[in-house]
């Protein structure tokens, strides 16, 4: 067991289990566990409102963890940082405060092909209720961006909707050239870029990218599941209106008006996910003393070498970019003549823990020309000997199904 796969109570306590799955949700460290049961068993109480100790020591801990968002994905204020639910709820928050708003009939909101539907359908259904126009950017054949297709007229579009890492081709686009080349023909343009598949296995500067909107979920890198992030540069936050209305969000209420409270906020109606705030803090230090580089290096590795692996193994199909530099630790596949479900089924019996289906990514899988695929993913915690059974297990999937291994 590696250093800090040791660090993970599920392989402690089940230490047969293969885990490649972390690109839909990551195991949680220890610590990250720890913190939480620490704040329910000493400090379990509602944050901004009560005026008693543990009530501002838990207020508190949820102000720091902002702070260390911010510090961790580099924004220039704290109050830049939202907290939500998770990725999928701050696009959504984006796309009815911000774009519903600033999207007229005629105008042309840009996303691309290897979109999950958190970052599709929402623009999708937008561009229909504004009759304004969805341009789709395609892909290459080895899995990039085409951001030469002629249909990626991006001059008279108001708005960029773009992955940073595909949680199935696993491609990295070069975001920060493609930001740069598109505010270059573009001033006006607003960019929202999901980072799920990025923040959690690489290091992510906003400032350095440039994006306007950034967009990622705790339960991806250790965190708990329930809390998520929304990065907006704070021009754009100070405009927007509230997503959701009730407590804690407003100044002054009256019978007839309300006014609201500034950003954060303003975004942040209810009673937030404060343990999962917590988790959120302990696995950023978690991640922190490990070195994001590291975290990428290690994936780099395991990457290549799964890669080498898997391409033993006759009539299997790996799909996206060749290059590990230019993709994250994500390998989508299919074998000749075996369902992908088939595979994962198997390999779940096994104890290896795969994910087979469209990954909430039925355009790509449709442009690829495929149903479904098979997808391993990789963290920290995982090592060769994952990439080895894994292997196996699918050489004994090729025997069930009758084909030759
Ligand atoms: N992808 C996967 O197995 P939520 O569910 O809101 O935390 O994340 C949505 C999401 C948005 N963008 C990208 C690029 C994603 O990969 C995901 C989640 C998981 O690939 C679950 S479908």
């Amino acid at each position: 067991m590696n250093t800090w796969k040791k660090d993970f109570p599920i392989f402690q306590k089940n230490p047969k289990l293969v885990y490649l799955d972390s690109a839909a949700t990551s195991q949680k460290p220890k610590v990250v566990l720890n913190a939480m049961q620490y704040y329910y068993e000493n400090y379990n109480a509602n944050v901004r409102r009560g005026l008693y100790p543990i009530a501002e020591k838990a207020t508190t801990a949820v102000e720091d963890v902002r702070k260390k968002v911010a510090k961790f994905i580099n924004a220039k204020d704290p109050s830049e940082i939202i907290f939500v639910r998770n990725t999928t709820e701050a696009i959504n928050l984006v796309a009815y405060t911000f774009a519903s708003h600033n999207i007229k009939r005629g105008d042309s909101i840009v996303t691309t092909i290897m979109e999950h539907h958190s970052n599709f359908v929402p623009w999708q259904q937008l561009a229909k209720m504004k009759k304004s126009k969805l341009k789709v950017l395609d892909i290459t054949a080895d899995g990039f961006l085409n951001i030469n297709d002629s249909r990626f007229k991006i001059q008279d579009s108001r708005f960029l909707a773009i992955t940073h890492v595909s949680n199935v081709l696993g491609t990295i686009n070069p975001i920060k050239e493609i930001i740069k080349q598109v505010r270059a023909v573009n001033p006006q343009i607003t960019v929202l870029l999901d980072a799920a598949q990025s923040v959690p296995h690489m290091k992510v500067d906003v400032q350095d990218l440039d994006c306007d909107f950034l967009v990622f979920s705790g339960h991806k890198m250790m965190a708990g599941t329930g809390i998520g992030v929304l990065y907006g540069k704070k021009e754009l936050l100070k405009q927007m209106r509230p997503f959701l209305y009730g407590g804690e969000m407003i100044r002054e209420v009256s019978i007839e008006s309300t006014t609201f409270a500034d950003p954060p906020y303003k975004f942040e109606a209810g009673t937030p996910d404060i343990a999962g705030i917590i988790s959120l803090g302990a696995a950023i230090d978690y991640l922190g003393s490990v070195g994001m580089n590291t975290v990428q290096k290690h994936e780099r590795q395991l990457m290549a070498y799964g890669l080498s692996r898997m391409e033993e193994i006759d009539g299997i199909t790996i799909y996206g970019p060749k290059d590990v530099e230019h993709r994250s630790g994500v390998i989508s596949f299919n074998l000749d003549g075996v369902h992908a479900h088939d595979v994962a089924q198997v390999l779940g019996d096994m104890g290896i823990c795969i994910r087979s289906g469209h990954h909430c990514a039925m355009p790509l899988h449709k442009r690829l020309g495929i149903p479904a695929s098979a997808r391993v993913s990789f963290y920290l915690y995982n090592e060769e000997s994952d990439v080895d059974r894994f292997v196996e297990g699918i050489k004994k999937v090729k025997k069930i199904f009758g084909s030759k291994v």
